[in-house]
C-alpha cells in the first residue's frame, strides 16, 4: 500500500516518519510533483496538481478538522475524503472557549485593569444564569465545549442543521430560528464548518440580534464573520468583547483594525491545534477498517462537512 503525504514543510518529515511507523506494511513518502500513483494521501490544503495526479486514490485524509479548504479544489471523483474527528482537539477547544467565557463572565479583563489603576473595587455579583452561552454548531467540537460549559454550571444552548433529539443542551434548529437562538445569547461562539451555507453568517443583521454587552467567540473559520460589521458593533459598544482566533487571511495583515481593537482578543489560530500522534493514530485505524472493507466517517461533499 503507497501512502503520499502533504503537510506544511516543517512537520512534514515527522508526518511522514510517524505515518510509516503506525502503518510498517505501507511505504510512506512525501509527495512531490509527478509521484507514482498511491492508494491513500494525508493531506492538508495540497495543491490542485497532487489531486490531479493521484488517480488511483482509495481515499483522502485531511490532517484538520474543517475540509474547506480541501472542498475548494477539484477533488477526484467517487474518492472519499475523511477528516480528523476532535484526535485531541476537542479539549484544546472547550479549554480556549471556557476561558473566554469565564473572564468575560467574571469581568477578569476589568479586573486586572485595575489592579494597573492600584483600585480596589468589588464588582457587582452577576448571575450565571444570565450568561447563557449559545454554540453555533453541535458537532465532535461543540459537543465537547457545551459539555465542559455545562460542568461549570453555564446555561447552553446549540445551533444546529438538523434535530438531535439525544442531545445533552437544548438545540435550535434551522436558519428560521437562528435570530431568536442568538438574541438570547450573552455568549455567542462559532464551531460551525464553512461552507456555502454558513459563510458570511456573522453579520450585522445577526450579531446586532445579540443583546448589548454580549460577546463573540469565533474559532471556526475567518470567512464566517463580516469583519467590518463586528468592529461596527465593537465600535458603538453593543458588543462588548470579541476573541477571535480565525481570520480571513492568516496571518492576519498587520494593518488590520483586530490588532489594535481594545475590545478584541486576537490568537493566531491556534485554539485547537492539530496533535500529530492522536492524527496519525486515527488515520491509520481508518486506512486498516477500509482495508477490511469496513464503513469509515466520510466528509459530505454536498453538504460542505
Ligand atoms: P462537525 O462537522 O462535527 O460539526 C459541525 C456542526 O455544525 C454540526 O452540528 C452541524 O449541524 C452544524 N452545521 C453545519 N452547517 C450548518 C448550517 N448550515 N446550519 C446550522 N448548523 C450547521 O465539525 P467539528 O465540530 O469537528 O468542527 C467544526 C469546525 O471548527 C471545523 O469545520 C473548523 O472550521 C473549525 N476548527 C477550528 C479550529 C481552530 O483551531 N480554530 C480547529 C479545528 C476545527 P448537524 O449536527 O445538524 O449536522
Ligand atoms: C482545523 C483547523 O480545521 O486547524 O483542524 O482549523
Amino acid at each position: 500500500m503507497d501512502i503520499v503525504v502533504h503537510e506544511s514543510s516543517d512537520e512534514l518529515a515527522a508526518w511522514v516518519a510517524d505515518l510509516q511507523a503506525a502503518l510498517p506494511q505501507a511505504r510512506v513518502r512525501a509527495w512531490a510533483p509527478g509521484a507514482a500513483a498511491a492508494d491513500y494521501a494525508v493531506v492538508w490544503a495540497p495543491p490542485q496538481q497532487l489531486l490531479d495526479e493521484q488517480t488511483r486514490l482509495r481515499a483522502i485524509f485531511n490532517t484538520g478538522a474543517g475540509v474547506d479548504r480541501l472542498l475548494q479544489r477539484r477533488l477526484p471523483p467517487g474518492v472519499p475524503v475523511l477528516r480528523l474527528r476532535d484526535a485531541g482537539m476537542a479539549v484544546q477547544m472547550a479549554e480556549y472557549v471556557l476561558q473566554a467565557v469565564i473572564r468575560h463572565h467574571r469581568g477578569l479583563d476589568a479586573l486586572t485593569a485595575q489592579q494597573a489603576q492600584g483600585q480596589w473595587v468589588q464588582p457587582p455579583v452577576r448571575e450565571r444564569a444570565d450568561c447563557v452561552v449559545g454554540i453555533l454548531g453541535h458537532g465532535v467540537l461543540g459537543q465537547r465545549v457545551a459539555q465542559a460549559l455545562q460542568a461549570l454550571d453555564y446555561p447552553v444552548r446549540a445551533w444546529t442543521r438538523s434535530p438531535h433529539p439525544q442531545a445533552a443542551v437544548p438545540l435550535m434548529v434551522g436558519r428560521e430560528a437562528l435570530g431568536d437562538f442568538v438574541s438570547g445569547c450573552a455568549v455567542l461562539v462559532n464551531l460551525l464548518p464553512l461552507t456555502p451555507d454558513t459563510e458570511g453568517l456573522l453579520d450585522h443583521a445577526l450579531l446586532s440580534r445579540l443583546p448589548r454587552g454580549a460577546m463573540l467567540v469565533n474559532v471556526a473559520r475567518g470567512a464566517h464573520l463580516v469583519d467590518e460589521d463586528l468592529l461596527a458593533l465593537l465600535d458603538s459598544g453593543h458588543i462588548a468583547r470579541a476573541w477571535l482566533d480565525v481570520f480571513r487571511q492568516e496571518p492576519l495583515p498587520a494593518a488590520h483594525r483586530f490588532w489594535r481593537h481594545p475590545s478584541v482578543h486576537l490568537t493566531p489560530h491556534t485554539s485547537a491545534r492539530t496533535l500529530r500522534g492522536p492524527s496519525v493514530a486515527q488515520i491509520a485505524q481508518a486506512i486498516a477498517a477500509i482495508e477490511r472493507g469496513e464503513p469509515v466517517p466520510t466528509v459530505d461533499p454536498t453538504r460542505g462537512y
